[in-house]
């Protein structure tokens, strides 16, 4: 990538003015390291553009120059996606000023809204018209729309309403050589051709820019019962999980999976929280059913509970009785990643595999990890009802982390080569960013990866956009 000449930065800042361009390490520094501090990387010039014409004129003279261009959201990722990689040669591009909702159609059940917009913003103006967005991650106080569909999030809810991906009707996106596409709509159907957006979602940055998108939303529920289960082991789990689902079908919008590590990690490093229980147990698993009418959730939570504890899957068992209560239990699972980070440094494996071979996977991963790497940790949590689980390594206590990164490759591995054989993958849900192309190349279904890199060549020939990410 040639640098960034003087010239550039004159005609990009004529398109944003003082207000959009940033120059100042100081301004930078946030913005060159990613989430995890895993990466680091270097760029002369962080952009906010107002708009999308402003993105547009970016893009144009990024394109003419045949400089790169690193676009950036709430910088939540986990895997360096937003770190740029040629030491000098990109620019970064915060969208974070695209803030706009354009449209809430709540007769159409619809949102179109630009990329930088927040997703809790987005899940409250939805609620605030009697609407639900039910795209949730721990993240959602920071991460933006825009890095949501970049990375085809997934989450606490895609059990009932699927990835970031099947909430999409429509996006603009800013092609890399400049050229604004326009598939903005509200359209359920549309057969016309190749569903071409489906392109630009998970595409993390690499094949345009996302400035807005048109997303479906769904009716408010009108009741929640959430429970905090202790379970045997994570067989006895997924047998929980049969029987929530036939109990509760479409009602069942989270079952997810916590083993004792990652709730040891929370109670040593967050605030506000306690253990439901007075005994200790090895896995826990939080159940969410939301229905339309009053009581039913309810109703089918007794049901279930039943039956789970007739069957002896169950060893303990709260469920929330208040809205306060519920948002307690749920910090249970959901500041894992963040009491992670005080822990220290760690590996992390997005795992998925098919749901009934996730306890087979818990076990093996488990043993390969113990036989190789005696006294390292694992954590082993996530979306289980998805079959998703963020199977993380930790070094010994003490560990300043430099062994483990030294060990990543052989331990990634030994964890990648089980959901392999598995038929599962080894990036659920966090994509692939800078940290996985190694595993993308070796565990990417024959062919996919020539297809993607022709894909690539096809739409960004001068390999613009986020250079050194995905393939
Ligand atoms: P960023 O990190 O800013 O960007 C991510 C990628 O998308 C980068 O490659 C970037 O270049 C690209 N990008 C960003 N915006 C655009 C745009 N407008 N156009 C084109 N490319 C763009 N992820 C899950 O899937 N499920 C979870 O449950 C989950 N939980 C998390 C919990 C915590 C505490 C944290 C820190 C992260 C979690 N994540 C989770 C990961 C992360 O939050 C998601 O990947 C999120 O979708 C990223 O959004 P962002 O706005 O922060 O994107
Ligand atoms: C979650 O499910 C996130 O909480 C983050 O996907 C997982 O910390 C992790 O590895
Ligand atoms: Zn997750």
């Amino acid at each position: 990538m040639p640098e960034v000449s003087d010239a550039v930065r004159r005609d990009l800042k004529t398109v944003v003015g003082a207000a959009g361009i940033f120059t100042d390490p100081a301004d930078l520094e946030a913005h060159l390291v990613d989430e995890r501090r895993a990466f680091r990387g270097v760029a002369p010039v962080l952009l906010k553009p107002a708009s999308t014409d402003e993105v547009v004129a970016i893009v144009q003279i990024c394109a003419d120059a045949g400089v790169g261009i690193v676009p950036q959201g709430g910088r939540t990722g986990l895997c360096g996606g937003t770190v740029p990689v040629t030491g000098g040669g990109e620019v970064l591009v915060s969208l974070e000023r695209l803030r706009r909702i354009r449209e809430l159609d709540a007769q159409g059940f619809t949102m179109t809204c630009e990329a930088g917009c927040i997703l809790q913003t987005l899940q409250h103006e939805a609620e605030s018209a009697d609407r639900l967005f039910p795209l949730s991650l721990a993240a959602e106080g920071s991460c933006t729309i825009g890095g949501n569909l970049s990375t085809n999030a997934g989450g606490i809810n895609v059990l009932r309403y699927g990835m970031a991906r099947s909430l999409t009707l429509g996006l603009e996106v800013v092609l890399p050589d400049g050229t604004l596409w326009d598939d903005l709509g509200a359209l359920r159907k549309d057969n016309r051709g190749y569903d071409l957006k489906q392109l630009f979602i998970g595409a993390e940055g690499t094949l345009g820019i996302i400035t807005a998108a048109t997303m479906e939303l769904f009716p408010r529920p009108r009741d929640v019962d959430t429970a905090f289960l202790a379970v045997a082991d994570p067989e006895a789990a997924l047998q929980l999980f049969a029987v929530a689902r036939e109990v509760a079908a479409d009602m069942m919008v989270a079952f997810e999976l916590n083993d004792r590590n990652a709730l040891d990690m929370v109670f040593q490093h967050m605030d506000g929280v306690r253990d439901p229980f007075p005994t200790r147990y090895s896995w826990y698993v939080l159940l969410e059913l939301t229905a339309g009418v009053d009581g039913h959730a309810r109703a089918a939570g007794e049901q279930i509970l039943a039956a789970a504890f007739q069957r002896g899957l169950v060893l303990d068992g709260v469920r929330a009785d208040s809205l306060a209560h519920r948002a307690g239990l749920w910090r249970l699972r959901e500041t894992v990643t963040e009491a992670q980070k005080h822990e220290g440094r760690s590996l992390k494996h997005d795992i998925s595999v098919p749901v009934v071979a996730v306890p087979q996977f818990i076990d093996e991963a488990t043993a390969a990890v113990r036989r190789g790497w005696p006294g390292y940790r694992v954590l082993a949590f996530g979306h289980v009802g998805d079959g998703n689980i963020h199977f993380n390594v930790f070094g010994p206590p003490g560990n300043d982390g430099e062994q483990l990164f030294a060990e990543s490759e052989a331990i990634e591995d030994a964890v990648f080569a089980i959901a392999d054989r598995m038929q599962g993958s080894f990036s659920a849900e966090h994509g692939i960013g800078q940290l996985k192309r190694r595993a993308l190349r070796q565990y990417a279904p024959a062919g996919s990866l020539e297809m993607m890199k022709a894909l690539k060549r096809t739409l960004d020939p001068q390999g613009i956009m986020n250079p050194g990410k995905v393939v």
